[in-house]
């Protein structure tokens, strides 16, 4: 089959990929990239930063209130994370499937949070990645971490 330019009305899907700090920390970032590119998803932006309080409480305000809110908080302002705007058509759900279960003790092998994750018994999950769950909110949160990238 011979390559054809999108059709005008193809929307390309894209999604915010973090790596967390617990990742970057283990260096894991590189693989991490790696599985997601190995599956066939294009990296549009990254940038390697120090999150504020402001702009987690902006990505994480679905989550105020509850019991795990200020640790996953303070957790993410513990140290680097690699962000990442990954795209292809239905990398939404696609990365999610690749990222596993929010608990890596049940995230299933195969997937990032089941082959590199675990409980360590704290207040919050160490999970290694954080990915949209929606193209609403993959709008919102890479207008977020991306200010200006016109995405
Ligand atoms: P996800 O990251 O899978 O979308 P989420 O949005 O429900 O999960 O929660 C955000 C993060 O908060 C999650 O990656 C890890 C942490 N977390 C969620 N639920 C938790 C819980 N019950 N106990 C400890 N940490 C939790
Ligand atoms: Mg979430």
């Amino acid at each position: 089959m011979t390559d054809v330019a999108p059709a005008a009305t193809e929307t390309i899907e894209r999604t915010l990929v973090l790596v967390k700090p617990d990742g970057v920390r283990r260096g894991l970032s590189g693989e991490i990239l790696r599985r997601i590119e190995a599956k066939g998803y294009t990296l549009a932006a990254a940038h390697l930063l120090d999150a504020t309080p402001e702009l987690l409480a902006a990505h994480y305000a679905e989550h105020e209130g509850k019991p795990f809110y200020q640790p996953l908080v303070d957790f993410m302002l513990s140290g680097k994370i690699l962000a990442v705007v990954a795209e292809g058509q239905g990398v939404v759900p696609g990365f999610r499937s690749l990222a596993g279960a929010t608990n890596p003790t049940e995230a299933a092998p195969g997937t990032i949070r089941g082959d590199l994750g675990r409980d360590w018994g704290l207040k919050v999950q160490q999970n290694l990645v954080h990915g949209s769950d929606s193209d609403e909110s993959a709008a919102r949160e890479i207008a977020l971490w991306f200010p200006g990238l016109g995405l």
